[in-house]
């Protein structure tokens, strides 16, 4: 039998592989058996490919069309499977038969995404994070497709065309790609005074989150939950993630970019695989009409938030991701969310951007999968029996028996099969008296646009505050055109005085006019849940710590720190110059990656294990000395022994609460040290 080449012994090395013991046939698409998968058919062992070649032609037809249109938004993402199981049930507000009973399990995939980017961009740039739940019910599938920011950009569905045709890249010259940062965004944003709440959330660090695992999600809208009996309730959905809410700096995002694109895949796909299976609490902010009218807001406004000292959350069920797609195409690619998928027990508001999307998503999925059948791949497909009337079309993979396709039909009386039939317990919308009239207005309850950019600034701490300030300046320095940055600047102006300030010294610019608001602003009240800091969840579960380690290093003192870490609940990963194995003191270790390849990017905290002639030589290394003055330039947690003290100080590291000896880092990476930065860098 002939074998692939083995370099460790020399043997094999003959090309043609022929099926071995068990393994399956290889055949054409349409079964029939292939001897030879490496040449074409050809006229002579020199000569001219020949036509008749059905296997080639067949390989090459399908290699051919093996791409798709890409998502026209939320183009690149990652999926993962699961379940979700209900904890507190909620029969007195929904029929849906998820909420039933306590420990109900359901079925569940998630789709992860940022928005702007093509499917093969980078996973870190600033932007808005699409958090897709499609929950395999048995009474069907609900789809809750949120984002990790609570607003969005624009209130009516008729802007999204435009909205997302300013911030994909510019129409002439196909770039920036990924970024929100060019004149076409900031354009529309200076012009559209509603986008600046979900600007203000997406310029702050939740554009930038840490991980899929540490991001909140949000159903953004107002949906409506229907009890058995009809009575209807308002409700918005919040995803609140175990491991707390995490973002990095936009220094640290930026160079991401270049040490993995994959940042965020990768990092969903390992934890699964290690079985640090992500988990998320499910919690609904449920409201009546009475409620909803004494708001100064209107609950139908998708740029407008519930703070949840207003309606508390209430925990209802718990989502734990537990398997890895086996094919990133049949499972990512193909996977169709539809925000009118919903269930008995669950409905739509009224609010004109949710009533755009029932329209666009299920149209989208027949330009993108190319059938109306896009239902039947199995990744869409029910889990729960379905049946109807609707037949035939591109691609029907079912084969329907007899002739009830239509309804009705009375086929039962000659004895036929008369198919499904409505059922009273089926869906039912609630009965909702409507009147009025027939015009294209915007709701007079619609026109404040400031007063909650204005609740979210003032609820962050300093250090976000600078963070945003800095993101503003950042975006705007890279616009061509400066009208622009003045009619920004004008807008932030109702916002907050300060902020408009402190982004126009940025920027070398005087403060224009603030534009005239349509209605005033009012002050609500801050609300510490909008801060990523103030809620900081102190734990390294899920982290990853990097521990730099060379020639001479002592071994017992990085077992000691590799088991730490894993007793933390974080994930160890060794760097050293080589990775093919190191004399320590103590013994040898191989490295999990080498320090060219492996920078302190990569990591929530870092170690030094390093002797005093170790540290010497790595003081003359770049990738050495930029490791480390990087973790402590993005406000990580240092952990070093005696012996590194040469490279700490050529990286520029000065004492502080987060560098610490080797015992205490554990502890101390629990956290990211905030009052470092102002010593760093100049923020706006
Ligand atoms: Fe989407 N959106 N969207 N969107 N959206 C799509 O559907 C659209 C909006 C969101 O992982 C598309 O299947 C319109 C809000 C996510 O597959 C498309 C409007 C929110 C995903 C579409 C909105 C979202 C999409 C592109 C304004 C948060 C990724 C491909 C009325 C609540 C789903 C697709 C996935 C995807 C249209 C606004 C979230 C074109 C018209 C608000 C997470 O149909």
């Amino acid at each position: 039998m002939a074998k692939p080449y083995d370099p460790t012994t020399g043997e094999g090395g003959e090309t043609q592989q022929i099926g071995r013991g068990a393994t399956p046939k290889l055949t054409t698409n349409h079964g029939a058996p292939i001897s030879d998968n490496q040449n074409s058919l050809r006229a002579g062992a020199r000569g001219p490919t020949l036509l008749e070649d059905f296997i080639l032609r067949e390989k090459i037809f399908h290699f051919d069309h093996e791409r798709i249109p890409e998502r026209i938004v939320h183009a690149r993402g990652s999926v993962a499977h699961g379940h979700f199981e209900c904890t507190d049930p909620i029969p007195e507000l929904s029929r849906a038969s998820l909420f039933a009973k306590k420990g109900k399990r359901t079925e569940v995939i998630v789709r992860f995404s940022t928005v702007a980017g093509g499917a093969g961009s980078v996973d870190t740039p600033r932007d808005v994070r699409g958090f897709a739940t499609k929950f395999y019910t048995d009474e069907g599938n609900w789809d809750l497709v949120g984002n990790n920011i609570p607003v969005f950009f624009i209130q009516d569905a008729i802007k999204f065309p435009d909205l997302i045709h300013s911030v994909k890249m510019e129409a002439d010259r196909g770039f920036p790609q990924a970024a929100s940062a060019h004149d076409t965004f900031w354009d529309f944003v200076s012009l559209m005074p509603e986008t600046l709440h979900t600007v203000m959330w997406a310029m702050s660090d939740r554009g930038i989150p840490r991980s899929y695992r540490m991001m909140e999600g949000f159903g953004i809208h107002t949906f409506k939950l229907v009890d058995a009996d009809g009575a209807e309730s308002f409700v918005k959905f919040h995803w609140r993630p175990r491991l707390g809410t995490q973002s990095l700096v936009w220094d640290e995002s930026a160079k991401l970019q270049g040490a993995d694109n994959d940042y965020h895949r990768r990092d969903l796909w390992e934890a699964i695989a290690a079985g640090d299976y992500p988990e998320y609490d499910l919690a609904i902010q449920s409201f009546d009409t009475e409620l909803a009218n004494s708001l100064p807001y209107d609950v139908l406004d998708a740029t407008k938030i519930i703070p949840e000292e207003v309606v508390p959350l209430r925990v209802i069920g718990r989502m734990v991701l537990d398997r890895n797609p086996d094919n990133h195409f049949a499972e990512n690619e193909q996977l169709a969310f539809l925000p009118s998928n919903v269930v008995p027990g669950i409905d739509f508001s009224d609010d004109p951007l949710l009533q755009g999307r029932l329209f666009s998503y299920l149209d989208t999925q027949k330009s993108r999968l190319g059938t109306t059948n896009f239902h039947q791949i199995p990744v869409n497909a029910p889990k729960c029996p379905y049946a109807n009337m609707m037949r035939d079309g591109l691609m029907q993979t079912q084969i329907p028996k007899g002739r009830a396709n239509y309804e009705p039909n009375s086929l039962d009386e000659a004895g036929e099969d008369p198919g499904p039939r409505p059922r009273a317990d089926g869906f039912c919308t609630a009965p909702q008296p409507v009147a009025g009239e027939k015009l294209r207005v915007r709701s007079e309850s619609f026109a404040d646009h400031y007063s909650q950019p204005r609740m979210f600034w003032k609820s962050q701490t300093e250090n976000e505050q600078a963070h945003i300030a800095s993101a503003i300046t950042f975006e705007l320095s890279k616009l061509a055109l400066n009208h622009i940055r003045l009619r920004v600047l004008s807008q932030l102006r109702n916002v907050d005085e300060t902020l408009a300030e402190r982004v126009a010294k940025g920027l070398g610019l005087d403060l224009p006019n603030a534009a005239p608001p349509a209605k005033e602003p009012i002050d609500l009240e801050p609300s510490d849940a909008l801060s990523i800091q103030k809620r900081w969840q102190a734990t390294l579960q899920g982290r990853k710590v990097g521990i730099l380690f060379d020639e001479g290093s002592d071994k017992a003192a990085l077992e000691a720190l590799i088991k730490a870490v894993k007793d933390a609940g974080a994930t160890p990963f060794t760097i050293a110059s080589k990775v093919g194995g190191m004399k320590l003191q103590g013994g040898e270790m191989k490295a999990d990656g080498q320090l060219a390849g492996s920078p302190s990017w990569l990591f929530d905290a870092v170690a030094l294990v390093l002797t005093e002639d170790a540290a010497r030589r790595l003081a003359q290394d770049s990738a050495a000395v930029g490791f480390v003055a990087d973790a402590y330039a993005h406000l990580k947690a240092l952990g070093h022994d005696e012996g590194a003290k040469a490279l700490l100080d050529r990286a520029g590291v000065k004492p502080d609460a987060g560098v610490v000896d080797l015992p205490k880092l554990p502890k101390a990476a629990t956290l990211r040290y905030w009052d470092r930065e102002a010593s760093l860098r100049d923020l706006a």
